[in-house]
């Protein structure tokens, strides 16, 4: 009984705040019935196939089976929640910022919807991008609670073919049994027995100095059955129709709960247009890597010719891999393996160093700056920040409306953690001490080792969640909140 969510969920579902936040998640009161149509989202239990064997899911689609949401910057977020899966959930709209009601975190914006209810949303879009959407709820995020969340703006082209890929890590065994598991420690981790007040990164170096040839990060430690590409592996993979000698936009989104990949464009060359929904000054490659939660948006001139394309996503430090098939006319389709010739290596900083916003904050100076050691324990698998694993009675970090806020992560731990924050978009603006004009996003990596620092302004007041996005160190309580008025 006690495996499901551990005390993460159970310590919040008592939460006072949770009492407050329940009328709020659905102003009925404010919604214009008559000049908007409401998106209907269910919440659906579904059965898939996994390398032949069936398996139990959970989905979140329309009623005419789309998953998810395309619409427009600019429109109102009108949505429904109709959850039909038999037990609490709650979704989150990972990369926007609405009112901090209608976050979809249980506990930290409101309650969750319990089985057979629904629950209202209601709010501007005031950008657009490659977003998504996913349960907050335990571990529904495991069983591919996610979906994704598309809205269009003016950098869209009308002669461009938009090709969503969403991966996935998957697993047959439950993931409250993974999580057990975790927490038994059966894995040997390099770092066995780091006490969780350790204040180096492995090896005892620290910051820029350390590579990660003399620092062997701790990567993959849940061992999955499959990696999906739009809930397809290899053996079986989408093949999606293209136009020789026309124009892609890939809309890349990571959606697993604990693997990050190098995207490998094969014999394309790609055009980094935009990370997390942001634009960024565009970046030629080949190979791109992806954390966990994060987004890549890639242009793609497809050659004059008949030709199949695979666009593969290679999992970090391992040769799995997973993918989608662009065939441009009638060309025959080559099988490819699910895994690569040559072993991925672990993520680095090297691109996100690179990264330019297109649109950076407003050059100023911070009014206040907290820091967040990413710190935790590999043998009794409990994660945390500056030592504490949340609970429901961790102070939110304090700020104030209208202050520009740097957040420190230094992470003292040997494994990489993708750190998002809710409800505001930030900028990475630090690395390793070096000052520079980052992306604009919601989700930065954090390798062993680094420190990064990230900005944004505090525009939109409530009480928000800030964690590793990584589902079993969330879970673990890598998580904390943020709180201005
Ligand atoms: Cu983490």
């Amino acid at each position: 009984m006690l495996s499901r969510r551990a005390f993460f969920l159970s310590a919040i579902a008592t939460s006072a705040a949770t009492t407050l936040a329940r009328s709020q998640t659905e102003p009925r009161a404010n919604v214009d019935t008559n000049s908007a149509t409401q998106t209907m989202l269910r919440l659906e239990r579904r059965g898939i196939e996994v390398n032949g064997k069936p398996s139990s899911v959970l989905r979140i689609s329309q009623p005419d089976g789309t998953s998810g949401i395309v619409t427009r910057s600019g429109a109102q977020f009108r949505v429904r929640v109709e959850n039909k899966i038999g037990e609490p959930s709650l979704i989150h709209w990972h990369g926007l910022t609405p009112p901090w009601q209608q976050d979809g975190v249980p506990g930290v914006s409101g309650p969750p919807i319990p089985a057979g209810q629904s629950a209202d949303y209601d709010f501007p879009l005031r950008f657009g991008g490659t977003f998504w959407m996913h349960s907050h709820q335990g571990l529904q995020e495991q069983l591919l609670m996610a979906a994704p969340l598309i809205i269009h703006d003016q950098r869209d082209r009308p002669d461009e073919q938009e090709i969503v890929l969403m991966l996935a890590d998957f697993s047959f065994t439950p993931p409250e049994e993974i999580f057990a598991t975790l927490k038994k420690g059966t894995k040997m981790p390099p770092m066995a027995g780091m006490p969780s007040g350790a204040s180096t990164g492995m090896d005892g170096s620290k910051g820029a100095g350390m590579t990660m040839a003399s620092a062997k990060p701790d990567l993959n430690d849940v061992k999955y059955d499959a990696f999906l590409a739009n809930d397809r592996t290899l053996g079986d993979p989408e093949v999606v129709k293209i136009e020789p000698g026309g124009r892609v936009l890939l809309r890349i989104i990571n959606s697993s709960s604990m693997s990050a990949f190098h995207i490998d464009l094969g014999a394309l060359d790609g055009e980094l247009i935009a990370v997390d929904g942001f634009e960024v000054a565009p970046i030629t490659g080949k190979r791109f890597p992806i954390a966990v939660a994060q987004r890549l948006d890639i242009r793609l001139a497809i050659p004059n010719a008949a030709a199949t394309y695979p666009v593969l996503a290679v999992l970090e430090g391992d040769n799995k891999q997973t993918g989608i098939i662009l065939r441009a006319g009638n060309a025959p389709i080559a099988r490819i393996p699910d895994t690569a010739t040559a072993a991925s290596s672990a993520l680095t900083l090297d691109l996100e160093r690179r990264l330019r916003a297109v649109a950076p904050l407003e050059p100023r100076k911070a009014d206040r700056r907290h820091t967040l050691n990413l710190t935790g324990n590999m043998a009794s698998y409990v994660w945390s920040l500056n030592n504490v694993a949340w609970t429901k009675d961790v102070p939110p970090l304090p700020i104030a409306k209208g202050e520009r806020v740097e957040l420190l992560f230094v992470n003292q731990t040997p494994m990489p953690h993708p750190m998002h924050l809710h409800g505001h978009e930030f900028q990475v603006v630090e690395i390793n001490d070096e000052r520079f004009s980052g992306a604009v996003r919601d989700t930065v990596l954090v390798p062993p080792g680094h420190r990064v620092v990230v900005a944004f302004d505090a525009n939109n007041p409530g009480l928000w969640a800030l964690h590793c996005h990584l589902l079993y160190h969330l879970d673990a309580g890598m998580f904390t909140t943020l709180r201005y008025v």
